[in-house]
């Protein structure tokens, strides 16, 4: 009997569950996307606009007084084996951020340009048919042997407490563009599913439960669906959408429509919805946070919008304010609305 009730006491109580990692932050998610929209900036702590490597930095920090709820960081080269990313980021100190943001209470999001495996440039070079030769070509087992470094590091993913930190990965992202050796120029839907389906597979038998998946097109409203791999390798839907020709009205109607679309899907298959990467290519117009972003996003139940990196070697990768930059008042206001998240606002909610 005693031995009854401390088993029921133990359940009530949350201490038994058998959740995965993933099952619990997708959990979290859910419960977070009625609360409001997460704000999230790609490698926030590591570098921004006018400083690199520091530690305890962020220009959202510095201009807003919090952290974002959601950090992105980037794996693009650690396939080769190197020590830091496609933009110079050391992957050991990406695991202390990612640690650290966890400890926060905040979020972790994953993407990946992988180098193109058959001519050995960048994610960016679309010759060779390197997605049939990764499944069944001369780079298989090249890419089985990629997959494992990937597995290593994301299922190093933990507190000193030895407690796992999950992620969501959103792996082959804006195959719906022309850009990517993934891409919708360089193989076929049926292709680009089976890349994907392998990945997950792959993933999960090398024990990783601590990934969120993500599904991930850019903009393109009729392709939305025709990469998409399935509801049981899918936990998220997202979309990718820029100002890259600082037009709000351009952009404005991309983004509704875009987002119509997205949140009909997320309806449909049961599954949250996020703006996975956005943000207006160098902050042009200095309210652009609340009077062109905030009014299109606040109608639909997204779970985060990720703002892209504030490359330090290229002002023309600034996505996010900075404290000294003419959109940073607009940035704390928007940080102020009720809406919008940070990590102070989501530590609690687990
Ligand atoms: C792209 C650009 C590149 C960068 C890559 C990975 O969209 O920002 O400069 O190398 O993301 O972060």
């Amino acid at each position: 009997m005693r031995k009854v009730l401390i088993a029921l006491l133990v359940m009530s109580s949350g201490i038994v569950s058998a959740k995965t990692p993933a099952g619990k932050l997708l959990d979290r998610i859910c419960k977070l996307q009625k609360v409001g929209i997460m704000i999230g900036h790609q490698d926030d702590p590591v570098y921004g606009a006018e400083w690199k490597w520091e530690r305890g930095r962020s220009d959202v920090m510095e201009t807003c007084g919090d952290y974002p709820a959601v950090m992105g960081f980037d794996l693009g080269a650690m396939e080769l084996g190197s020590d830091k990313n496609l933009d110079g980021v050391p992957f050991e100190r990406m695991r202390e951020e990612i640690i650290a943001q966890h400890k926060r209470g905040g979020i972790v999001t994953l993407s990946w340009h992988p180098w193109n495996p058959v001519t050995g440039e960048n994610a960016w070079d679309k010759t060779g048919n390197a997605v049939s030769s990764v499944l069944n070509g001369a780079q298989k087992s090249r890419f089985d042997g990629w997959l494992t470094i990937l597995s290593w590091f994301i299922g190093s993913l933990k507190t000193e407490c030895g407690e796992p930190v999950p992620v969501i990965f959103r792996p082959w992202h804006e195959m719906s563009g022309g850009w990517f050796w993934w891409g919708k120029d360089s193989c076929t839907p049926e292709e680009y599913k089976q890349l994907f389906i392998y990945t997950y597979k792959t993933l999960v038998e090398k024990g990783c439960d601590n990934i969120v998946w993500a599904y991930s097109p850019n903009l393109g409203v009729d392709d939305f669906m025709k990469y998409y791999p399935g509801d049981e390798y899918v936990d998220m839907l997202g979309i990718d959408v820029y100002d890259f020709g600082h037009n709000n009205k351009t952009y404005t109607d991309n983004l509704t429509r875009e987002l119509d679309t997205l949140s009909k899907y997320g309806s449909e298959h049961k599954k949250p919805i996020a703006l996975t990467e956005t943000g207006s290519q160098q902050l042009q117009y200095d309210n652009w946070f609340t009077e062109v972003l905030y009014p299109i996003v606040s109608r639909y139940p997204l779970v985060y919008v990720l703002f892209w990196r504030n490359a330090h070697d290229n002002p023309k990768e600034l996505y996010i304010s900075y404290p000294k930059h003419p959109t940073a008042p607009d940035f704390k206001r928007f940080h102020d609305l009720k809406n919008t998240l940070f990590v102070k606002d989501i530590s609690k909610i687990h």
